[in-house]
């Protein structure tokens, strides 16, 4: 199916295999299998670290070990198996963390993008046919989200890859694979954020940042910005907030502080950080009647949230959403000629670049919150 000499035979390359909860990432070398029917081998160029990935570590998210992580890539197609059409060895790419096999009723649906065939519901870490494509010292290891890009090669299903602009730069172009469109799609598409609002972001992290270009980008008037890490607040005013707000400069709830701010309540607000307190936060201080709020926050598995139904009563929405609402195939190349026609500031949020196989130390930054994004390059 290919020209490329590796294609057909096992790869031998380095990965970053997490074999158990809470230790730090090992570089091993793996054995990454070739495609097989509809399904897509990749040579990673780079990949941004995203907080989805820590969860995956610290174990706030759950996923079968042991486990090739990353969700927030792009790469070029070494070799395609069998059936595949929609793209060839040597295209640029973007892996897809939510697919879009356009057959289900979610990918026929206008405004869904949560297509059946995700691995996040309950994520198993397999391919289709119930097996893996990558092996180290001789077990099987698992796949993440169907991406699994902290690996230099790595095999995905057709339907969790898209063709991007050969000219694209792929070391900024990853962030369209997650943090980017996350944060951008929640405002445009999920809240649908109107001209003229006013909207508070909790979060100011690489996706919290997007969210706040998405605000400015539909022409909201007041974009507050709420995290703990002060640190974080130049970066938020560079790309749009108008105020930014620490909820430790304050003896009442932040959520009372935000209504007394705005005279009732924001019209939207989003919870970009990933706790249950804080998403009630972001809902308790979106106006009581017409406010909309927005989770994008991957909150601890299988725990319930306490929250007065009486919120949601008076009128408030309360809304979620996986990869900013946005279905990738039919998106991503779209953001990607956006974004080479400087329509967005995307790169600001990238504060490191590393080799690939200093990708413990990219985690240590952003644990310690001294990171924005960092992309590992290959
Ligand atoms: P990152 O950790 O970079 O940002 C989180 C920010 O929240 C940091 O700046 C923290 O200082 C701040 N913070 C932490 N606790 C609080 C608090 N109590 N009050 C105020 N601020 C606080 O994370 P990220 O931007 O990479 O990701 C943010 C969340 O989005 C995270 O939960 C991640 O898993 C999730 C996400 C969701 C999706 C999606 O498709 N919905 C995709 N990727 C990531
Ligand atoms: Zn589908
Ligand atoms: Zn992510």
């Amino acid at each position: 199916m290919s020209t490329s000499s590796t294609a057909g035979k096992v790869i031998k390359c380095k990965a970053a295999v997490l074999w158990e909860l809470k230790k730090p990432f090992s570089i091993e070398e793996v054995e990454v299998a070739p495609p097989k029917a509809n399904e897509v081998r990749l040579k990673m160029v780079a990949a941004g670290v995203c907080r989805t990935d820590d969860h995956v570590v610290s174990g706030q998210m759950t996923s079968p070990f042991p486990v090739i992580v990353g969700h927030e890539a792009a790469g070029i197609v070494e070799s395609i198996g069998e059936g595949v059409t929609t793209v060839k060895p040597g295209d640029k790419v973007i892996p897809l963390f939510l697919p879009q096999c356009g057959k289900c009723a979610v990918c026929k649906h206008p405004e869904a993008n949560f297509c059946v065939k995700n691995d996040l519901s309950v994520p198993r870490g397999i391919m289709e046919d119930g097996t893996t494509r990558f092996t180290c010292r001789g077990k099987p290891v698992h796949h993440f989200l169907g991406t699994s890009s902290f690996s230099e090669y790595s095999v995905v299903d057709e339907i969790s890859v898209v063709k991007i602009d050969p000219a694209s730069p792929l070391e900024k172009a990853c962030l369209i694979g997650c943090g980017f469109s996350t944060g951008y799609g929640s405002a445009v598409n999920v809240a649908k954020v109107t001209k003229g609002s006013t909207c508070a972001v909790f979060g100011l992290g690489g996706v919290g940042l997007c969210v706040i270009m998405g605000c400015k980008a539909a022409g909201a008037a007041r974009i507050i910005a709420v995290d703990l890490n002060k640190d974080k607040f130049a970066k938020a005013k560079e790309v749009g907030a108008t105020e930014c707000i620490n909820p430790q400069d304050f003896k009442k709830p932040i959520h009372e502080v935000l209504k007394e701010m705005t005279d009732g309540g924001v019209d939207f607000s989003f919870e970009v950080i990933g706790r249950h307190d804080t998403m009630v936060a972001a809902l308790s201080c979106c106006h009581e009647a017409y406010g909309v709020s927005v989770i994008i926050g991957v909150p601890p598995g299988s725990q319930d949230l306490g929250m007065n139904p009486m919120l949601l009563l008076t009128g408030r929405t309360w809304k979620g959403a996986f990869f900013g609402g946005y279905k990738g195939k039919d998106s991503i190349p779209k953001l990607v000629a956006d974004f080479m026609a400087k329509k967005f500031p995307l790169e600001s949020v990238i504060t490191h670049v590393l080799p690939f196989e200093k990708i413990n130390e990219g985690f240590d930054l952003l644990r310690s919150g001294k990171s924005i994004r960092t992309i590992l390059t290959f």
